[in-house]
């Protein structure tokens, strides 16, 4: 087993990973930036280091800096938690040439699947549904046309190199096409560096239905089910739950199946996650997340398994040790991510918490950073909490969340508390009557 790990992160997955590794009898290095010196990650870690000023590339991002303070202290093995550098295949690669191990994915794997177009080829291979597109990246734009004709239009115009949403364009035509195409590219150059871009069928009013497997990369692999993370607002996800409400068993086992089929044949290791639009009764595959998530907590409410103790025996060499007839999925799970920004505008809100109150009590479960005078900085991500909610039925889940909710304290900076009071009382909401524009219609596009 692992004898001391350094968590590569900060906020509340530095402090889910850190919780994992003491429950395990691993030793914790946190590290920090200047920003950070009062964080509750660092203030619970067995040791930490300092790796440079608040900018993210100065600090959570700098290699050198986190490699240097893992051998400083002793550490065997990095988490790298999620953002940041989870999906940096030149970084894993580096801490396993430094001796070290790297709790995630092998660099291949976090490296194919970095590449949108090699994954959605990979996926296809491996009998994954798709959206029809053009074959693989765009090098003639004719015979790009051509093909999209056939396909039929709108179709939607990703970068190979995306992920995420950033920087698709919408061809209704032809002359569309012909016209987005090069600045498609540009934006490709500059936001990503890589100016590949490939296009898909646009499906119009698609659900985010994603699906979280588990392989041990000697050929062992299991799924968790699927999250539904439909609930987002400029690529940003805002509630997400398991099971989706609009799937049946049926199709939960069918996709599953599919899932873990595809990921034994690669020999997958570690956590990984599926996302699939969803549309019509159908799946498309679109992309897949070499990382642990966000919402990871409601497939550990709904399974009962840990996914970062999971991570950690898996990275140490461990088999998986179980197949899927030992995967019980019940009850239903709702997260409620608490971002520090007002609830109407969405600009961020940083400063100062001058009273907290977290709620508590059977079925719920908060996984956050704050405390009572911590000042949440200005630098990063505004995620400040996670609310889950677990119930025998998505009713009494979504009671428990909005008393949950009620009890929630947070003052002395804004919350978009109030916000998702107002969701968990919508009709559509409750229903399961959305998909992914319906937050935005709701609220406005603001950007
Ligand atoms: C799509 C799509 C419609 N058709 N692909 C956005 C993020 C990126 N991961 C994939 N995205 C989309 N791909 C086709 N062929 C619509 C979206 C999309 C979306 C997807 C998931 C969650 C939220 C979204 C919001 C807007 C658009």
């Amino acid at each position: 087993m692992l004898h001391k790990v350094l968590i590569a992160n900060r906020g509340e997955i530095a402090l889910r990973v850190l919780r994992a590794c003491r429950e395990m009898g691993i030793q914790t290095v946190a590290v920090h930036s200047t920003a950070d010196t009062q964080a509750m990650h660092v203030r619970l870690a067995d040791e930490s280091v300092c790796i440079g000023p608040p900018a993210v590339r100065d600090s959570y991002l700098n290699m050198p800096a986190i490699l240097s303070a893992a051998h400083i202290t002793g550490a065997d093995a990095i988490h790298p938690g999620l953002g940041f550098l989870a999906e940096n295949a030149d970084f894993a690669q580096m801490v396993e040439e430094h001796g070290l191990t790297f709790i995630g994915p092998t660099p291949e794997h976090i490296r194919m699947m970095g590449d949108k177009v090699m994954a959605k080829r990979v996926a296809a291979e491996l009998g994954l549904p798709t959206v029809p597109g053009s074959d693989g990246a765009i090098t003639d734009v004719e015979a790009a046309i051509a093909r999209a004709e056939r396909i039929g239009f709108p179709v939607l115009l990703k970068a190979a190199g995306g992920g995420g949403g950033r920087g698709m364009k919408v061809a209704h035509d032809a002359a569309e096409l012909r016209a987005q195409l090069p600045i498609a590219r540009a934006e490709a150059k500059a936001f990503f560096g890589n100016d590949e871009v490939y296009f898909e069928r646009y499906l119009d009013r698609p659900r985010h239905i994603e699906v979280q497997i588990l392989g041990d990369g000697k050929g062992a692999c299991i799924h968790l089910g699927e999250r539904d993370c439909t609930v987002q607002r400029s690529h940003q996800k805002i509630i997400e739950e398991a099971p989706s409400p609009v799937l049946t068993a049926a199709q939960r086992a069918a996709i599953g199946t599919t899932a873990t089929d595809a990921m034994k044949t690669l020999r997958y290791r570690g956590a990984g996650t599926l996302e699939f639009l969803y549309q019509d009764g159908h799946f498309a595959f679109i992309e897949m997340n070499t990382r642990i998530q966000v919402e990871h907590p409601v497939s550990e409410a709904i399974s009962g398994i840990d996914l970062v103790r999971e991570q950690i025996r898996i990275a140490a060499g461990e088999a998986l040790g179980y197949d899927q007839g030992a995967i019980h999925l019940g009850g239903h799970a709702i997260e409620c991510r608490i971002n520090a920004e007002n609830p109407v505008s969405f600009m961020p809100s940083p400063g100062t918490v001058t009273a907290y109150h977290a709620p508590g009590g059977y079925g719920i479960r908060v996984d956050s950073a704050l405390y009572p005078g911590y000042t949440v900085p200005s630098q990063y991500d505004s995620l400040v909490a996670k609310l889950i909610a677990y119930g025998k039925t998505r009713e009494e889940c979504v009671m428990r969340l909005k008393r949950a909710l009620e009890e929630y304290v947070i003052a002395g900076i804004e919350t978009n508390i109030p916000l998702h009071r107002r969701l968990l009382d919508e009709p559509d909401f409750l229903s399961g009557n959305y998909d992914v524009h319906w937050l935005e219609r709701l609220v406005g596009r603001v950007s």
